[in-house]
């Protein structure tokens, strides 16, 4: 991986206007959730997948970005429901909501990304005023079907301003792997602050650059996630908006993902974890590029054994299949350019993916249900991050003598 900085195209944060340090180049990349029939294979969008560092905020950004109307199209398939582990998380952010009842008996939460109203359902049913905002109409139809309100949109500041108008304002405005997907994360800010009550909060869940750098997680780099974000880059950005960090809490969802609570400048007293974690991030020198030098040597360690592995397995007749077909997933394929002569198929449980290819490297997804059918050698994890869950309901498929091949933080064989 040699980042190149381009010549002439000079690049800028998109926050502050800094200017960008291009530290990652992981080449032409497609849209990552484009699971498409074999006829549409050729048409998935593709973009060049560069990652630059703000010399000035320190916001982590991709260089150029996917139009959003062809990731968020009405037919994306990724269904947050598909997880037990995030349905339980996910109620049990809900069941706090209920007990806490910001703004009190008429008070209004908005979630931003709201996709198939996991979370969104247990406000309803206990008579919550809401309203989810995604415009991803096929799940939005799914979380409608769960009672819960949708307004099909993109969030920006000119949604925000009508919902204010319709609905009154948010006591909380609540958002889970969303808000690093957008790039206009100023037109968000501006929204919120049009939006939110004057005492309200804005939370957000997203992954944490630390855990991402420190466990090798490359493949959270893909075309949604315009922000790696890090404590550091979120307080910067709340604050030239007029808001303030007040609380981070670490999350093991994904991989290591930090909840940002940000409320009104003044407003609230921070807590120790922010302290606390700007001081974890400075020793794990985030925001250095010497860091993600050798991030990117880690990356290319992992492509070189990942593709020596699968060579030999190929070589000794093993059958091989991939597991989980994650976005994340694409980044690993596209980059080690992984295609159906190392990995036939790929198993998951989505029906939405099912009987279409991955993006770009076009390799068959097929029901998770049809993995035993027979068991595999060996089985790729793409959602390592379900790991617990997935080796358990496949427990016997090892039982079989069936083996699963990890490659973060190093390819390793379980
Ligand atoms: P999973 C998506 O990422 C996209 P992805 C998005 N950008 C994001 O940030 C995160 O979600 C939150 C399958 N599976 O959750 C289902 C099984 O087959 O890691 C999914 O296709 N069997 C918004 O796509 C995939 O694996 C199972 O038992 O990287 C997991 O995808 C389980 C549990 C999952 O998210
Ligand atoms: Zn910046």
């Amino acid at each position: 991986m040699k980042p190149q900085p381009a010549l002439g195209a000079e690049h800028h944060c998109r926050l502050c206007g800094g200017d960008l340090r291009e530290v990652l180049d992981f080449g032409s990349q497609p849209v990552s959730n484009a699971f498409v029939k074999a006829d549409e294979a050729d048409e998935v969008p593709f973009f060049r997948l560069a990652v630059g560092l703000c010399t000035s905020c320190t916001m982590v950004q991709q260089l150029d970005e996917m139009p959003p109307h062809k990731m968020y199209r009405s037919d994306y398939p990724y269904r947050a429901s598909g997880s037990l582990l995030i349905r339980k998380h996910f109620e049990n952010v809900a069941r706090h909501i209920v007990q806490t009842r910001p703004g009190g008996q008429n008070g209004f939460v908005v979630e931003i990304g709201s996709n198939d109203g996991v979370m969104l359902k247990t406000l309803s049913e206990a008579g919550i005023r809401h309203l989810g905002v995604d415009p991803a109409a096929g799940a939005a139809d799914v979380a409608e079907s769960h009672g819960v309100n949708v307004l099909t949109e993109f969030f920006d500041e000119k949604t925000a301003a009508d919902i204010r108008k319709e609905h009154g304002p948010a006591h909380l405005i609540f958002s889970a792997n969303t808000i690093s997907h957008i790039s206009y994360l100023d037109s968000i800010f501006r929204g919120v602050d049009s939006l939110l009550a004057p005492d309200g909060l804005f939370v957000f869940e997203d992954r944490w650059l630390g855990d991402i750098l420190e466990h090798g997680f490359f493949d959270q780099i893909y075309d949604e996630h315009i922000y790696l974000f890090s404590v550091r880059s979120v307080q910067a950005t709340a604050a030239r908006f007029g808001f303030e960090l007040v609380d981070v809490e670490h999350l093991a969802l994904h991989g290591g993902s930090i909840r940002y609570t940000v409320a009104r400048a003044g407003t609230r007293r921070p807590a120790a974890a922010v302290a606390e974690y700007l001081e974890r991030e400075r020793s794990q020198r985030v925001a250095e590029e010497a860091t993600f030098v050798r991030f990117s040597a880690e990356i290319d360690r992992i492509r070189t054994d990942l593709l020596d592995l699968l060579r030999e397995l190929r070589s000794d007749g093993r059958r091989v299949v991939g597991y989980g077909a994650t976005s994340r997933s694409a980044t690993v394929l596209n980059y080690c350019q992984i295609g159906p002569d190392l990995l036939p198929r790929v198993y998951d449980s989505t029906p939405e993916k099912q009987g279409c290819l991955t993006p770009g490297s076009k390799i068959p997804v097929c029901p998770s249900e049809a993995f035993a059918d027979p068991y595999p050698d060996y089985a790729l994890l793409f959602a390592w991050n379900h790991a617990e869950e997935i080796m358990a309901k496949e427990c016997s498929f090892h039982e079989a003598g069936g083996r699963w091949i990890l490659y973060v933080p190093t390819v390793h064989i379980v």
